[in-house]
């Protein structure tokens, strides 16, 4: 099933983000590293570009992304007009200090008393915002954790210098075109628990990850010849020994156990996404929205 997820509160968020960027000069654009074009919210581009804010595209947690593929996103993004992209991991002590002198530069004109940088973060939920304005705070002013819509109100401070940054709760847009951004989203969790069921998410994300790093897999849950990912979730329920009453497999246990493995890292370093796979991606949805209608089966008869 198809994944969507737009919860009432986002629309107010949505309109206070529209009324906050009157009063700032560059936007920071949080994604995640491991999915950068899955997580990156339509209409932060669209508000910017109506408003003519620089942007600053921030590729976060590259510590868990493949860094590769990284690189090749960093290119592609930095090849088009107007983006300015850069990948950072709010783990990696120091790292995010640069971000400040990076939005110093889409603004070069604010940078005096009378004329101070005024930054403002936006993204989707948990991919490290507030651990972002925390780190360049230096220290914990905002509420951080492995889930969505943790942060439910703007939140300003001094950086320094006259610069100031505005943390934001996350921004969902009111529908996810391709089926498969949802799923990378849920399994990256930046979709409410509600609007997903983990093993379908499970399934899905065990089919990228074979398909792109079947060797991680293989040693880490000690399996081989897995046609794909349900039939991994349920290697990994015999493996880990995730049984319900009566002897049936607890798949609901072992696809929280791969989605938890994902999301921490402790499958290494992975990318969902890569510039070319989203081009296939592209290519094949295009395909199926051009198709002519299914024939109705009682015409067949
Ligand atoms: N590994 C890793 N985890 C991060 C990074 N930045 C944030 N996180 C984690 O991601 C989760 C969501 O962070 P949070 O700042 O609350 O996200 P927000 O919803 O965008 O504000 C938290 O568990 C953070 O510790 C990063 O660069 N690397
Ligand atoms: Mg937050």
């Amino acid at each position: 099933m198809p994944i969507q997820w737009f919860p009432g509160h986002m629309n107010a968020a949505r309109r206070q983000a529209a009324e906050a960027l009157a009063r700032v000069d560059v936007v920071i654009e949080v994604v995640d590293a491991r999915l950068p074009e899955a997580s990156s919210n339509p209409m932060i581009a669209e508000l910017c570009g109506a408003r003519s804010r620089p942007r600053l595209k921030l590729l976060n947690k590259a510590d868990l992304a493949d860094p590769g593929v990284t690189e090749a996103w960093l290119a592609c993004y930095n090849r088009q007009p107007g983006v300015k992209a850069h990948a950072v991991s709010c783990r990696i002590a120091g790292d995010a200090a640069r971000v400040p002198d990076l939005c110093q530069q889409l603004a070069p004109h604010r940078n005096d008393g009378t004329k101070p940088l005024r930054m403002m973060v936006l993204g989707i939920p948990n991919v490290g915002k507030s651990t972002l304005t925390n780190a360049l705070a230096r220290r914990r002013i905002c509420k951080v954790g492995d889930e969505p819509a943790v942060t439910r109100q703007q939140q300003s401070l001094e950086l320094g210098r006259g610069r100031r940054l505005t943390d934001t709760p996350g921004l969902m847009w009111p529908k996810i075109e391709h089926d498969l951004d949802g799923f990378m989203l849920a399994a990256s969790h930046a979709i409410g628990r509600n609007a997903v069921i983990d093993e379908e998410v499970a399934a899905v994300l065990g089919d990228l990850l074979l398909g792109r790093y079947r060797d991680a897999v293989m040693a880490r849950y000690r399996v081989a010849d897995v046609a794909d990912g349900i039939a991994l979730v349920e290697r990994i329920a015999e493996r880990r020994g995730c049984r319900l009453r009566g002897g049936r497999l607890d798949l609901e246990k072992a696809a929280r156990i791969l989605l938890q493995d994902y999301r921490s890292g402790a499958l290494g370093r992975i990318s969902l996404e890569s510039p070319d796979s989203r081009q296939c991606m592209l290519e094949r949805d295009q395909c199926v929205g051009d198709a002519p209608p299914a024939r109705d089966s009682a015409a067949d008869s």
